[in-house]
């Protein structure tokens, strides 16, 4: 028997500079998400979205770490929390949650709820590490943080609503082709498991990903964190920061497909733009690949 699907709306714009990925959620909602996951025969229920701040009422640095900087982190956190409870409730009905952002920020919140009840391992679809500390960050963005936050790096570790109980043994980077200096040394001494674009070109996408997803074999299942910039920008424009060389539209389907759905505990759709997009296009790509990781083949 399948499980449940509840979407989670999360019209977060707050840990990025380009406004436009609060818009995110509608736009992967309007690509026809519903319609494409009941074909498949899932229970599909779409709670809305969740109260975000928006960029204009809140201040950036009302509230700050010890050491570095992280603009609105303030609102982040309260965001995060509403978050975290939310995965964490879903994912014990027995429901597998698909977070719609907003930024990469908002996957603190989504890592946190899936793991509080379970031992789990994350693969983390990018063309970025969002491995910064708010000591590294050259932009203070959180959304090039999360990663770092979740395992607690820098002083996210000091902050009780950030670190996850994940082991960094059962995390992979997949698709990665843009690292801070800084951010690449973290990297190294992290026990994340990185694989680059290098990585793809070599031993294909369908190898890699299965290495990935082995890598983050755990008892409990898998979180997805899916950012469509890990796609290239000529499939996926409606990115907030793209980068080229990134995978293509058939490799990104063969990724997917590879996931086992038995497995997939939560997954995140992140860093849609609608503003930048051309018709809807990276949406519809955040749907078909969602499709594909929840058990969509063609035969
Ligand atoms: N590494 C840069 C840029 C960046 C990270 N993630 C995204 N952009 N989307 C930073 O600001 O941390
Ligand atoms: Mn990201
Ligand atoms: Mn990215």
């Amino acid at each position: 028997m399948t499980r449940p699907i509840r979407a989670i709306g999360v019209p977060m714009d707050l840990g990025a500079d380009r406004r436009g990925v609060d818009m995110g959620p509608s736009a992967i909602r309007y690509a026809g998400l519903a319609d494409a996951l009941t074909e498949l025969g899932y229970e599909y229920t779409d709670i809305g979205d969740l109260d975000v701040t928006r960029p204009e009422l809140g201040d950036p640095d009302s509230v700050q770490p010890s050491t570095g900087r992280a603009k609105y982190l303030a609102e982040i956190r309260e965001l995060c929390v509403n978050l975290e409870a939310t995965v964490a409730e879903t994912v014990a009905d027995g429901t597998v949650p698909i977070v719609l952002g907003g930024d990469h920020s908002i996957a603190i919140g989504s890592v946190r709820g899936s793991a509080r009840s379970g031992d789990i391992g994350v693969v983390w679809f990018d063309a970025h590490g969002d491995f910064n500390t708010p000591e590294t960050t050259p932009s203070g963005n959180v959304h090039g943080m999360p990663l770092a936050a979740v395992l607690g790096h820098g002083s996210f570790a000091t902050l009780d609503w950030a670190p996850a109980s994940i082991d960094p043994e059962n995390v992979a980077l997949v698709g990665i082709r843009n690292l801070d200096d800084a951010e690449r040394e973290a990297l190294r001494d992290s026990g994340v498991t990185v694989f680059t674009m290098s990585d793809i070109d070599e031993r294909g996408a369908t190898a890699v990903t299965e290495a990935a997803l082995s890598v983050a074999d755990a008892p409990d299942g898998v979180h997805v964190s899916l950012d469509l910039d890990w796609l290239d920008p000529r499939e996926a424009p409606g990115v907030g920061t793209p980068v080229r060389g990134g995978v293509t539209y058939r490799e990104a389907h063969a990724a997917m497909e590879t996931i086992d759905e038995t497995k997939l505990r939560s997954i995140g759709l992140v860093e849609v733009n609608p503003i930048l997009d051309d018709h809807n296009q990276t949406a519809e790509l955040a749907v078909e690949l969602t499709a594909s990781a929840l058990g969509k083949a063609i035969l």
